[in-house]
């Protein structure tokens, strides 16, 4: 019945959006396996189709509920099951975060994402969070969070506190998410996602690499990720940060082409999303992130900290993109670009 669901609804938006949503595997690995240069090549052409190639978005981070997290996300420094040092923080006093928030927005930021360690918040945290979307708001910012598992009623009340953004990651493939998480399904995921969609939120959902995965594993993710009903809007794309104590601190580090490259092909598959060059930059060269760039990337993660681990200074940051004759795309250019 979901998938006879589904299927229509991809068909629906397949006429509503011009888009595609029916990419073969095969189709996605041959662009993997593309020469770099014709790759790039082919991944800023649609980039300049549809988007201005010299502008990027930026979003500013809060982590408003540090560690302790019943789930065991091997990835991840915030699981209660790995020692990495963290020290825990209840749910942030509102009147903290919309300082946070102001200050993001003098830096340039125009949408500030906000980060919980949960499995699925509570209701009476729905209720705080309320509280800040509607305070972001006021700002002028867009607001994003990122929250765990929701339920109807969840994201109904997350949708009248004037949400623009959810942010819920499908991560990896379907195969090798169970080799990342046990906790929870690829399944409970997608009814995420489609809860959020639903209501008309803005998806922001995207992937970490890095993890140990294969260049399947890559490509059935954008492939997840491409044939969902509607593209997400904004699809990051993280290189896996390696933190001490989590069960993947010794993985090997992913050739940065291969991180390039999967940046190009989310950008030939969905051409009319954001793909936020997202997690791990503090270890990339200036000169890898201009070619992310050049590859279609037009978002960032801006400010000094992502959730709990480190980011560029948005100085550095500045100065990154004035060298590269990049612009931070105001509120007002974004909201023309819809
Ligand atoms: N608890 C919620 C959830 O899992 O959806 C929201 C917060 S969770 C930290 C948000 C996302 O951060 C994860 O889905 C993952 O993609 C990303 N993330 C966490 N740890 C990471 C790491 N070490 N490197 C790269 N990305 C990471
Ligand atoms: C996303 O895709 N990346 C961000 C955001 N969405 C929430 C989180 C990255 C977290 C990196 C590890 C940390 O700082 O804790
Ligand atoms: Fe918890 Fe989210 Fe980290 Fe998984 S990724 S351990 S759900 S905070």
């Amino acid at each position: 019945m979901r998938a006879e669901s589904c299927l229509n609804l991809a068909d629906k938006h397949r006429a509503e959006d011009g888009l595609r949503h029916d990419w073969r595997l095969d189709e996605i690995q041959a662009l993997f396996a593309l020469p770099f240069n014709d790759l790039v090549f082919r991944a800023q052409s649609v980039h300049r189709a549809y988007f201005d190639p010299n502008e990027v978005q930026v979003s500013s981070l809060l982590s408003i509920k540090t560690g302790a997290c019943s789930e065991d996300c091997a990835y991840c420094p915030q699981s209660a099951r790995y020692d990495t040092g963290l020290k825990r923080e209840e749910l942030m006093p509102v009147d903290e975060v919309l300082q946070a928030a102001a200050q993001a927005k003098q830096q340039g930021a125009s949408r500030f994402c906000m980060g919980a360690a949960w499995r699925s918040p509570k209701d009476r945290d729905i209720e705080k969070v309320a509280a800040m979307i509607a305070g972001v708001r006021a700002l002028g910012m867009e607001t994003c969070v990122t929250l765990g598992m929701l339920t109807d009623e969840q994201t109904r009340r997350l949708k009248e506190a004037g949400l623009d953004y959810y942010n819920h990651n499908l991560d990896t493939s379907e195969e090798y998410y169970s080799e990342i998480i046990s906790t929870r399904t690829y399944q409970d995921r997608l009814d995420t996602l489609e809860r959020v969609r639903e209501a008309g939120i803005h998806v922001c959902c995207g992937g970490i690499v890095g993890m140990g995965e294969s260049d399947d594993d890559r490509a059935k993710l954008l492939q997840e990720l491409v044939n969902l009903p509607q593209h997400p809007d904004s699809v990051p794309i993280n290189m896996l940060v390696r933190v001490e104590g989590t069960p993947l601190a010794d993985n090997e580090k992913l050739d940065p082409l291969v991180f390039v490259r999967t940046i190009a092909v989310a950008r030939i598959l969905m051409p009319r999303s954001r793909v936020r060059l997202s997690a791990g930059r503090t270890e990339m060269s200036d000169e890898m992130q201009a070619l992310c760039f050049l590859a279609g990337a037009n978002s960032i993660f801006y400010g000094e900290k992502l959730l709990t681990t480190g980011n560029p200074i948005a100085e550095g940051d500045r100065q990154l993109l004035g060298r590269l004759g990049i612009r931070m795309a105001g509120l007002t250019a974004q909201l023309l670009n819809g």
